[in-house]
């Protein structure tokens, strides 16, 4: 075949391949078989390997992804992606049309376009003489992040509305939102749970998730959707005169648009719509948040402007939280790591909002006896703030004599001591320290990432060492022996050495960490590196007044007491000396050299590094007088990337900040030695 053959043919292959994919992916009306689709394709595919000069990036080959990128660049909206006022009553509808008409001087109705408010994550997408050009999320309004690689790859999005409508403008931006179907959520769920991956939490979070990834072959690999409803910059020939007529033309080019659209002019028929949408909620197959009202003609829209960074003219009816009923099979007690007993209520196990609820926090004896709840008790439960667990109280009309009251057990359900109720506090103790729940949690908590970060130690480990009556406190972890290890669960030689190394390289962690890792209460991350900056030793610290401690900029007089009140107790100054004895050298902060050969320098390294562990080599970096952080903000000068590098890495991008792979690393830091 000769090249304009070729051209001939690919270009009646693409269009015909997209008009199946849009009958398959927006109208949910496939016109041909799947076979004769893949047929399609693979004549497409082959044409174009004989012809790579007629490759396109709107090619429906080009849908599987390219190449994974190092992050994403960002997008200026021309046109700011506003933000939409949130309603909740039926008198906020009356208020919200109320406002509209007295802006515009009219005592007569104005005309509102409802739509279903997807609850997705919003984009914008710039068409130029009708073919996909950029990709962009709403960001901050203004600033987005640019995900063209990955749109390409989402079905349901044309890349060329030539293909599909008429009366193509030069330059349109559609804007809309991704979602993910509920049941492509759930199977997503499924396979991810197989392959030992956590779950997304919602389909809101998977789609999001999805869409902002590095590598658009896995976005390729998700099921996602955009539902469109308005229009950014727009130049051409196209005028509108009503929302409707701008959702018509979108739909016309080839989108899906919200599925229900009325045309309504009073708040008792705002109202009576919002009814109608909450009744089809459960048959709708992605998540809805709520019910968004435009002000229909363009004209009038244009008329009421904006406040700062939302439309007057359109306002979202947000769902209630769902509520359910369901049965408080028992309130169990949980012993913190600071011994503090907190009731949790075992339910029996409800779908809400889109998870199930089988527990949830009653945070103490006062908050079940304001709840009124007893056990046995048909309660109604809900998502504050759409997601922690919470029970709003008893249904009181289904107790059938049999409920019981909760009783704040004497004994501590783990140990068997005394369970006490502080004076004036809420709170109900465990008075034995030494109790294995709260030896647990202090363990998990001295191993977990911003503590003292020793990989490895995760609950199963910890559990198992706690039952075999291995660690009793912290100092313990430093004893363990290969022997002991390997006799535990799916513990093999090579992996126990691992785990002694980790811990071997912990007792290097600055006198910050170990402070936090204390768990001294009130003492967070950051009193913690205040602390260890002013004081400079655990030996300076443990000998100040509670005065000298308030003294510190940053610790309040009651975390003061706290702290003082810690290292008073004897068991506690054994332990650190015990720490100490075995190797934990609790290093000062180490003040920035004045000079090295990196002083000025702010390190972040993320991601894996093949030749050290992350700690040593930002030890390496500090040694030579740079600083380092966790977290990437525009101190930071220099990004390190191991392998796996995610998010801050693409954050760095994004700053522009200098980013060195492993090699660069190594050469730059012996260099500098
Ligand atoms: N309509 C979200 N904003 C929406 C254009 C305005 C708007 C939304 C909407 C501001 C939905 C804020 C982010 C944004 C484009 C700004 C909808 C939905 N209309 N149906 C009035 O279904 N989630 N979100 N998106 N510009």
């Amino acid at each position: 075949m000769d090249h304009d053959t070729a051209q001939k043919r690919i270009a009646a292959l693409r269009a015909e391949i997209e008009r199946n994919n849009y009958q398959y992916y927006v109208l949910d009306n496939p016109t041909i078989s799947d076979a004769a689709f893949d047929s399609l394709m693979h004549e497409l595919r082959s044409l174009e390997s004989k012809f790579p000069d007629l490759v396109t990036p709107e090619s429906p080959t080009q849908r599987v992804g390219g190449m994974p990128t190092k992050g994403f660049a960002t997008v200026q909206h021309r046109v700011p992606m506003l933000s939409l006022s949130n309603m909740f009553t039926k008198e906020d509808i009356v208020l919200f049309d109320a406002r509209v008409r007295r802006a515009l001087g009219r005592g007569d109705p104005v005309e509102y376009l409802t739509e279903i408010k997807m609850d997705g994550l919003a984009v914008s997408l710039r068409y130029e003489k009708g073919l996909m050009v950029q990709a962009s999320t709403r960001g901050d309004g203004t600033t987005g992040e640019d995900v063209t690689a990955n749109v390409r790859t989402v079905r349901s999005i044309p890349m060329n509305l030539a293909s599909v409508g008429t009366r193509i403008p030069e330059l349109v931006e559609i804007r809309g939102e991704m979602v993910m179907f509920l049941r492509d959520f759930e199977a997503l769920n499924e396979a991810r749970a197989a392959s030992g991956d956590p779950p997304f939490a919602n389909p809101r979070n998977a789609a999001a998730g999805s869409l902002r990834q590095l590598d658009p072959r896995i976005t390729a690999s998700r099921p996602l959707h955009m539902v469109a409803y308005g229009l950014g910059e727009l130049s051409g020939d196209l005028n509108f005169l009503t929302q409707k007529a701008v959702l018509e033309w979108i739909a016309s080019v080839g989108f899906r648009i919200s599925p229900i659209i009325r045309l309504v002019h009073t708040p008792d028929e705002m109202w009576a719509t919002t009814r109608e949408i909450v009744a089809a909620r459960p048959s709708l197959p992605f998540a809805a948040d709520g019910v968004v009202f435009k002000v229909n003609e363009i004209a009038l829209q244009q008329a009421l402007g904006q406040t700062a960074r939302e439309p007057r003219w359109a306002s979202a009816w947000k769902f209630p939280p769902e509520e359910k009923q369901t049965r408080l099979e028992d309130i169990v007690v949980s012993i913190g790591r600071t011994g503090v007993a907190t009731p949790v209520a075992v339910l029996t196990p409800v779908e809400i909002d889109g998870s199930v609820v089988a527990r949830a926090t009653l945070h103490n004896e006062d908050e079940i006896r304001r709840l009124g709840i007893m056990i046995g008790d048909l309660v109604t439960v809900h998502k504050a703030g759409s997601v922690i667990p919470e029970i709003l109280g008893p249904v009181v009309a289904a107790r059938t004599g049999s409920e019981r009251p909760f009783v704040m057990p004497a004994t501590c359900p783990v140990c068997g001591s005394r369970l006490v109720r502080i004076e004036d506090e809420a709170a109900t103790r465990c008075v034995n320290a030494s109790c294995q729940a709260q030896v647990r949690e202090r363990l998990l908590h001295w191993c977990s990432k911003d503590a003292m970060d020793i990989q490895g130690f995760g609950e199963s480990i910890i559990d198992q060492l706690v039952s075999a009556d291995l660690a009793h406190d912290v100092s313990d972890l430093y004893h363990l022996t290969e022997e002991q290890l390997v006799h535990l669960e799916h513990m093999g030689p090579l992996m126990a050495r691992k785990l002694l190394a980790h811990l071997e390289e912990s007792k290097g962690r600055e006198l910050a960490r170990v402070l936090y890792a204390l768990g001294i209460p009130q003492v967070g991350q950051v009193s913690a590196r205040d602390l260890a900056r002013a004081f400079g030793s655990i030996d300076a610290i443990e000998v100040a007044t509670p005065e000298a401690l308030a003294g510190v900029y940053g610790i309040g007089e009651k975390t003061a007491e706290n702290i003082a009140a810690f290292f008073r107790e004897e068991h506690n100054r054994a332990l650190i000396r015990r720490l100490q004895t075995a190797g934990v050298r609790m290093t000062p902060l180490q003040a920035t050299p004045s000079r090295g050969p990196l002083s000025g320098k702010v390190f972040v390294f993320t991601g894996e590094l093949s030749s050290m562990p992350r700690s040593a080599a930002q030890e390496r970096v500090r040694a030579l007088g740079a600083e380092t952080s966790d977290t990437i903000s525009r101190k930071v000068t220099t990004v390190v990337a191991g392998s796996a590098a995610g998010s801050k890495l693409a954050k760095a991008v994004e700053l522009g900040i200098e980013i060195l792979d492993e090699q660069q690393f190594l050469s730059l830091i012996e260099q500098s030695t």
